[in-house]
């Protein structure tokens, strides 16, 4: 197992679309293990690969107090959203400090393979719904900053970029 480095906002790769997992192989599951030892070790309730610079659409996550239920979705599609949507503060690893209100579906249902290849069925609400829509923005390039006004959006880059050249 391995800690991975987490990309950092304004960092452009954080735009990339991932693609398709094509063989849930020995390789990708070496990348869930690494994932969630850095998503544990970061204190996060998710973390996507685009995050940890690989283009390809997988997912952790874990919103367990105990944090001993991890969830692996790989190639995640979203089958139905509630029309029933709910704000709330959200944070992310690629964007330290910095949380702020978004609106979600308050649930979701998706499918997605498991991490033994498995084709699952998934329903969600609240947190892990949240997070679940959190996630899969990542796959597609997006960060949640982007729900944010351009002005707050300026400022939280000029944070993030100050504090990554004091940190050199
Ligand atoms: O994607 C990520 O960087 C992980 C992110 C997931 C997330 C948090 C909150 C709402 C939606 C998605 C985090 O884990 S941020 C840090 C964190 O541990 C946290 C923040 C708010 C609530 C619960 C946990
Ligand atoms: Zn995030």
């Amino acid at each position: 197992m391995a800690l991975l480095p987490i990309l950092s906002y304004p960092d452009p790769r954080l735009h990339t679309v991932a693609q398709a997992v094509k063989a849930v192989d020995d390789r990708i599951r070496g990348l869930i293990s690494d994932m969630l030892e850095t998503m544990y070790e970061a204190n996060g309730i998710g973390l996507a690969a685009t995050q940890v610079n690989i283009h390809e659409r997988l997912i952790v996550i874990d919103v367990s107090e105990e944090r001993n239920q991890p969830m692996v979705l790989i190639n995640p599609e979203v089958l139905w959203l509630s029309p029933e949507r709910v704000r709330g503060d959200e944070g992310c690893l690629s964007v330290p400090g910095i949380y702020d209100g978004v609106e979600r579906a308050r649930a979701v249902k998706i499918q997605a393979l498991d991490g033994a290849g498995q084709l699952r069925t998934i329903e969600a609400e609240d947190l892990l719904a949240v997070c679940i829509q959190h996630e899969m923005d990542h796959l597609l390039g997006k960060v949640f900053v982007e729900y944010l006004s351009p002005l707050k959006r300026n400022r939280i880059k000029t944070k993030m970029l100050k504090a990554q050249r004091a940190e050199r």
